[in-house]
């Protein structure tokens, strides 16, 4: 397994499409265990693909509390196929915004179809913070992320802050 480097705004890869799995084999499974393990070290509840560079519709998320076992869940091609009209309000962070925390809101409850680690399917009805997470990771298997539902202005000035900043980490 390898750690790898965590993609951050304002890279222009974070805005693309991730492509569908059409064949889980080895190489897929390894790239699983490297998302595992770069979110579990970051540390964060969730990771897609694209955010160590690689576009294919793959995540890893674990909601599990500091409390009790993890609880690893590997979303291969995932979909929602239902969201609740009931919305819940979160905090939500981003691997890829670091240090940044706005509330969004979303459905509250969402059921997801899945392929898993050796690509068999799954449903699962998700609420809480797993549900917002599931939300979350789907957004950058599409492109977005979570400061795009922010008022431009808001978005504008976080998105200026983290290029200022990749400027002086280029230049020195
Ligand atoms: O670690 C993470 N925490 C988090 C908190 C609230 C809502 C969503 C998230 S996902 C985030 C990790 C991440 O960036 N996944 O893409
Ligand atoms: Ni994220």
């Amino acid at each position: 397994m390898t750690l790898r480097p965590i993609i951050t705004i304002p890279d222009p890869v974070l805005k693309q499409v991730s492509e569908p799995i059409t064949e889980i084999d080895g190489s897929v499974q390894a790239l699983v265990d490297d998302m595992l393990q770069t979110m579990y070290d970051a540390p964060g509840i969730g990771l897609a693909a694209v955010q160590i560079g690689i576009l294919k519709r793959i995540a890893v998320v674990d909601c599990a509390k500091e409390d009790e076992k993890p609880a690893p869940k590997v979303l291969i091609n995932p979909e929602i196929i239902s969201a609740s009209e009931e919305t819940s309000v979160y905090q939500e962070g981003c691997l890829s915004i670091p240090e940044f925390y706005e509330d969004i809101e979303r459905p509250a409850q969402v059921r997801v179809r899945h392929l898993d680690r050796d690509g068999t399917e799954h449903e699962f009805d998700a609420d809480g913070l797993l549900a917002t997470c599931v939300q979350h990771e789907i957004d950058h298997l599409n492109g977005v992320l979570f400061i795009d539902y922010l008022s431009r202005l808001k978005r504008d000035r976080v998105v200026k802050k983290f290029s200022k900043q990749a400027k002086r980490e280029a230049t020195g």
